[in-house]
């Protein structure tokens, strides 16, 4: 059996919560739910022939995709999908198929877990994993290796016959939280022209247990990608930045967040400094943890990095947090262990909004973790939300004021967006802030460009966005933040990857090339 897994080509871009401008390319990391799902195969089935593109990374096109589909004639290709490049990541598998019918194709990732039924409803696709995918493609190849029909594969979609089954291994463990599944055998309307013109209806096999820990989980294999081709506008010294996960859930209540109330689970801290330690041995000493919230577990946290203290690693890494969960004991180990910078929620530095978003934390806790992440010396990146409901131009601007109050080192201002199957997806269906749903028609009949829902109300989305290119110029332009950019410059390829990344700010580069 020969299997190819794939990031999609990035074509059609979907402007979300950050400005084109500033969310381009900005960040260029491996994809750890793609790169896991193939290790752990890799690992169980070494007689299997796997090979793994990431198109995004080593910037190939849908005609490149053609070369290689017809060149490794797979049987399998496995594909990940967020939300932004579900047009995209459909188009690869529309293009396996007119090259290699017989081929099949299986999508994981967000925005299928979110929309099996939906994804499933496109010809091209054969197979939807919902949730985590290590164990289930395992099963899966496994089944189809054998030439059995994969009814017993829980978290695992498809169609048979012209029947669509969705095993939900995973739905009624809190992996996501909105699953309206009912266990009931449901039909299905024909959405989109795409769907299939048979019947299709929808089974619910029973639900099997989450891992309780992620040990049985493989590290990812990084031998899988090139590496080099990797990097984040903000590195230091633009060395190679090796992505690590240990822990998975975040039990707090976001209401923008795909993660809120799911189910916290780690992995062995031994393990953890482990892995840091097989790369610090092999020159790589820069690492970032994906975790959606490193601290949940306050008293693991600190073990953690007091390990990575105690093997003397002399790495640097980074990791997010919430301000609630750092208190000086953590914050006085993050900073031994070698944290170079702590991300945090801040979203807003107004009551009524955090209030808003359900962040459970206020403004008081808010300014008292500043002060004292100053005085431990622990870099912030705060993440700050703008474009709330009602807010105006001048409570937008008075976050500058805030961050430079509390000597904030690093800051995004994402605009608030209404992403598919939150809970604010959800208060704005209910209340009527949306009428039609966009995620929905998407999902259904995807388009290739669209602009994901805001829920300001006084200003225009262009308008926002333009607020948010004005906010980022004036926080990383202030004389205070230049001098300390310009401090941690210490290779000429970091000066020219600034120097870039200031003129798209500017918007300098854009004007060029329209000259061009
Ligand atoms: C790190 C991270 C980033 C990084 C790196 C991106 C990346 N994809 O890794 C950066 C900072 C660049 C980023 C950017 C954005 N992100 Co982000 N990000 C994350 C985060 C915190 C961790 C991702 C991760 O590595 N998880 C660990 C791996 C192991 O899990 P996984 O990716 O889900 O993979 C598992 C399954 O999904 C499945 N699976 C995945 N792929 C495949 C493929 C196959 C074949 C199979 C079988 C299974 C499978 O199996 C995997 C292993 O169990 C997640 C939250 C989260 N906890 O997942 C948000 C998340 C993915 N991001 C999200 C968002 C909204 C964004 C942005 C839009 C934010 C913005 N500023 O605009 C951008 C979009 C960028 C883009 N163009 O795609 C949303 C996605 C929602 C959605 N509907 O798609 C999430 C879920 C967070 C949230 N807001 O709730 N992100
Ligand atoms: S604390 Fe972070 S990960 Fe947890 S629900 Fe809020 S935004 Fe999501």
């Amino acid at each position: 059996m020969r299997i190819l897994m794939m990031v999609a080509p990035e074509e059609h871009y979907m402007v979300a919560s950050v400005h084109k401008a500033l969310d381009h390319k900005r960040e260029a990391r491996p994809l750890l739910g793609i790169l896991s799902v193939t290790t752990y195969l890799k690992n169980r089935r070494p007689d299997i022939v796997i090979k793994f593109i990431d198109c995004r990374a080593e910037e190939l096109s849908f005609e490149d995709v053609s070369s290689k589909v017809k060149e490794f004639q797979p049987d399998l290709v496995g594909l990940t999908c967020l939300t932004f490049n579900y047009y995209d990541t459909l188009r690869v598998a529309r293009l396996v198929k007119s090259i290699r019918p017989e081929t099949k194709v299986c999508i994981g990732g967000w925005h299928v877990t979110l929309y099996p039924k939906e994804t499933l409803s496109q010809n091209a696709v054969d197979f939807v994993v919902i949730g985590e995918g290590e164990k289930t493609f395992l099963e899966l190849v496994n089944a189809l290796s054998a030439h059995k029909i994969p009814n017993d594969v829980h978290g695992l979609a498809y169609k048979s016959d012209g029947e669509l089954f969705v095993n939900t291994e995973q739905l009624k463990e809190g992996v996501i939280g909105t699953a309206n599944f009912t266990g009931m055998v449901t039909p299905i309307i024909p959405i989109s022209k795409e769907v299939d013109t048979v019947s299709s209806f929808v089974t619910i096999n029973d639900s099997r247990p989450l891992d309780k820990k992620l040990d049985e989980i493989d590290f990812p294999d990084f031998n899988l990608v090139n590496i080099g081709k990797y990097s984040h506008i903000l590195d230091s010294d633009f060395n190679i930045t090796i992505p690590i996960e240990s822990s998975r859930g975040c039990p707090f209540a976001c209401t923008f967040c795909d993660i809120r109330r799911t189910r916290f689970r780690y992995r062995s801290p031994e393990l953890i400094v482990d892995e840091l330690e097989r790369w610090s041995k092999a020159g790589i000493n820069s690492f970032f943890f994906v975790d959606d919230n490193i601290t949940v577990n306050k008293q693991r946290a600190i073990i953690l990095f007091d390990e990575i203290y105690k093997r003397n690693l002399n790495i640097e890494f980074k990791v997010s947090s919430r301000v609630d969960r750092l208190d000086d004991e953590v914050m006085e180990s993050m900073k031994r262990a070698g944290v170079s910078r702590v991300s945090v929620g801040i979203e807003s530095s107004k009551q009524k909004y955090l209030d808003y978003m359900q962040k459970e934390i206020t403004v008081e806790q808010i300014e008292d973790c500043l002060a004292r992440a100053n005085k431990t010396q622990l870099p912030v990146f705060a993440f700050m939300m703008i474009g709330l409901p009602g807010q105006t131009k001048e409570e937008m601007f008075d976050e500058l004021k805030f961050l430079k109050r509390n000597k904030v080192d690093y800051a995004s201002f994402s605009i608030m967006t209404v992403y598919p199957k939150t809970e604010l997806h959800k208060i704005c269906l209910d209340n009527g802030d949306i009428e039609i749903d966009p995620w929905q028609a998407f999902a259904e009949n995807p388009v290739p460009e669209i602009q994901a829902p805001y829920v300001n109300g006084n200003y225009s989305p262009e308008q926002l966005k333009n607020i948010q290119l004005e906010l980022t110029r004036k926080f990383y332009f202030s004389p205070r933040i230049l001098y300390k950019r310009v401090c941690e410059v210490n290779s000429l390829k970091a000066f020219v990857s600034r120097a870039k990344l200031a003129l798209r700010f500017l918007g300098i580069d854009s004007i060029k090339r329209k000259i061009i």
